[in-house]
């Protein structure tokens, strides 16, 4: 069964996701044939696939990162930022607990996984629109009893801290200077996104090292390969259009 990776279906209406800025079109059937491709893609690193079925009241429901953090033995089901998002996690904790002991986030904490960067023993939390302090602090006891301590990052300009900051291999992170304090991030090698590729750079490390990285972003693609990584171009333009990135469409176990 493991490495597993949870996915979730493009529901029709994928095409009303939310969005920060001004609202997109967005090709639903474009969207599932990108999502197959990222299907193929994760299989192909040796991932089972732990398939939940869309469902049609949450349009955003496909970018299940946000709903659910993995905590070695632990799922921690979130409660996210965005109200209609709330409603996501219920079969999103139906599949986990089959696989793991579940925890919940609770009122007042709100929090999106897309906030959640794990590196090592340390997890750093983003302090966004979507993640507030109450939930960091529920995150950090849960943290506490797998031995993994939380780090607050406050985050600007992106939606999520993983917008920001990407794990690339143990040591060694991809990050836009602008929208985090750098200096939460010294003990690690930190190489920045390309400029102009704050928003369009989106990086998935696979459990091969291979890193997955979206085809809008060559010159950090190019970055990336120039120092050594083996990169797989992912296009998945119409999750960009919903603000979401490489890591939010899965949930991973290893
Ligand atoms: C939202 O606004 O919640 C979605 N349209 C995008 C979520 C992207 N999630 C992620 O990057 N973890």
């Amino acid at each position: 069964m493991y490495p597993t990776a949870l996915i979730r279906g493009v529901p029709e209406s994928f095409s009303n996701a939310l969005v920060m800025g001004e609202r997109p079109a967005i090709d639903v059937e474009k969207a599932r044939a990108q999502h197959r491709g990222y299907q193929e893609m994760l299989q192909n690193a040796g991932y089972s696939l732990l398939p939940v079925a869309a469902d049609e009241r949450y349009p955003d429901c496909p970018f299940v990162e946000d709903a659910a953090v993995i905590l070695d033995s632990l799922a921690v089901i979130t409660r996210p930022g965005a109200p209609e998002r709330r409603g996501e996690t219920e079969a999103m904790a139906a599949a986990l607990g089959t696989l793991l002991a579940l925890r919940h986030i609770s009122d007042p904490g709100t929090i999106d996984g897309g906030d959640v960067l794990r590196v090592g023993s340390t997890v750093f939390v983003g302090r966004s629109t979507r993640t507030n302090d109450a939930a960091i602090v529920q995150l950090g006891e849960f943290a506490a009893e797998v031995g993994l301590n939380v780090v607050a990052v406050p985050v600007s300009g992106v939606l999520h801290l993983k917008s920001a900051v990407a794990l690339l291999d143990d040591e060694t992170l991809l990050i836009a200077p602008d929208c985090v304090d750098v200096g939460l991030f010294a003990n690690y090698s930190l190489l920045h996104k390309a400029p102009g590729e704050t928003h369009l750079a989106s990086v998935l490390r696979l459990r091969s090292g291979t890193l997955a990285v979206t085809t809008t972003a060559p010159a950090t693609t190019g970055l990336l390969r120039d120092k050594g990584y083996s990169v797989v171009s992912v296009d998945s333009s119409e999750f960009q259009a919903a603000d979401g990135g490489l890591t939010c469409l899965s949930v991973l176990i290893d």
